[in-house]
C-alpha cells in the first residue's frame, strides 16, 4: 500500500494498515546492525519484551520512532498533531518448544487513557511471518469498543500483566496474519484484537512497536506497569498541554 491511496478510510474502517514500504533494505540493514549491538550489550532475555522506551537514550530507537514516512502515515491515520508516547521492541527468538506468545488484546485497555485512543506503528526489523510469528489481528474488532480482559491460563504469555480477551470473545475465523518484509510496518488501532503465536522458525522476529496518541488523550490513571507516560510532540501541536513537555534526546531525523 502506497502513502497516497485512501488509508485513512480504510484505516477507519478495518483499524488496521497491513503492509507499508518505509525502510529500504540498506535503511534497514543499518538499524538492524544498530539492535544486534543493542541485544549484544543487553542480552536476549531483556530483548524480548524489556526494551521499553528506549527512543530516550539509543539515537536509531528515535531515527525509526520519529522518521518522516513513518509520521507522513501517522498523519494520515490520526491527524496532524502527533504525540510519540513510547516504543517497545517485541522480539520473539526461536521457540521450538512453542511456548512464548501474545494474547489476543487490545492495547489501550491498560494505559490509562481518557479518551483511550492510541495507533501503534509496528516496523518490522526482520521479515515477520507466519512460520516466526507475525502479528495477526481481527480487522474492524475496533469498531466493538474495549472488551473485558481476563489473566491467560495459557502459559507463556509476553504481556505486562499477562491480560487475554477470554476465547469465547475472539472469531479466529475472522484473522488475518499481517507478514512483513524488514523495512516495511503495519499500522493498527490501539482497540484492535490483536496477538502472535510462538516462533516455530529458526530465525528471530524482531519489532518495534511506536506508540502515538492524539494531544487530547490524557492520562488518568497509571498504566500497567504503574508509570507516567513522558509523551514527545513529533508533529504539529499540543493545544491540551496534559503532559509535562518532554524534548527529544536527539534531533528530528
Ligand atoms: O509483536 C507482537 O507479537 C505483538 C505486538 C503487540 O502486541 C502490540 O503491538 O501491542
Amino acid at each position: 500500500m502506497s502513502v497516497t491511496e485512501d488509508i485513512g478510510r480504510t484505516y477507519a474502517e478495518d483499524g488496521v494498515l497491513p503492509c507499508i514500504d518505509i525502510f529500504n533494505e540498506s535503511e534497514i540493514q543499518a538499524f538492524r546492525d544498530a539492535f544486534d549491538e543493542l541485544e549484544a550489550e543487553e542480552g536476549r532475555e531483556n530483548c524480548q519484551i524489556g526494551l521499553q522506551a528506549r527512543h530516550m537514550d539509543r539515537e536509531f530507537i528515535w531515527q525509526l520512532s520519529a522518521d518522516p514516512g513513518v509520521l507522513d502515515v501517522m498523519e494520515q491515520v490520526m491527524g496532524t498533531d502527533i504525540l510519540l508516547l513510547s516504543t517497545h521492541f517485541f522480539c520473539k527468538y526461536p521457540d521450538s518448544s512453542g511456548t512464548h506468545f501474545v494474547a489476543w488484546h487490545q492495547d489501550v485497555t491498560y494505559w490509562g487513557l481518557e479518551p483511550p485512543t492510541a495507533h501503534t506503528a509496528w516496523i518490522a526489523i526482520d521479515d515477520s511471518d507466519v512460520e516466526n510469528g507475525c502479528m495477526r489481528v481481527i480487522p474492524g474488532s475496533h469498531r466493538d469498543g474495549i472488551a473485558l480482559h481476563s489473566k491467560s491460563e495459557h502459559e507463556g504469555n509476553l504481556l505486562s500483566i499477562n491480560q487475554e480477551i477470554p476465547d469465547d470473545l475472539v472469531d479466529t475465523s475472522r484473522a488475518i496474519d499481517l507478514e512483513l518484509k524488514a523495512g516495511q510496518m503495519s499500522v493498527h488501532d490501539g482497540q484492535l484484537f490483536h496477538a502472535s503465536m510462538p516462533n516455530t522458525s529458526q530465525r528471530r522476529r524482531c519489532g518495534l512497536t511506536v506508540r502515538f496518541i492524539p494531544p487530547e488523550a490524557k492520562q488518568t490513571e497509571a498504566n500497567s506497569v504503574g508509570t507516567l507516560w513522558q509523551p514527545i510532540l513529533v508533529r504539529g501541536e499540543d493545544r491540551f498541554k496534559h503532559y509535562p513537555e518532554t524534548a527529544a534526546s536527539f534531533q528530528m531525523p
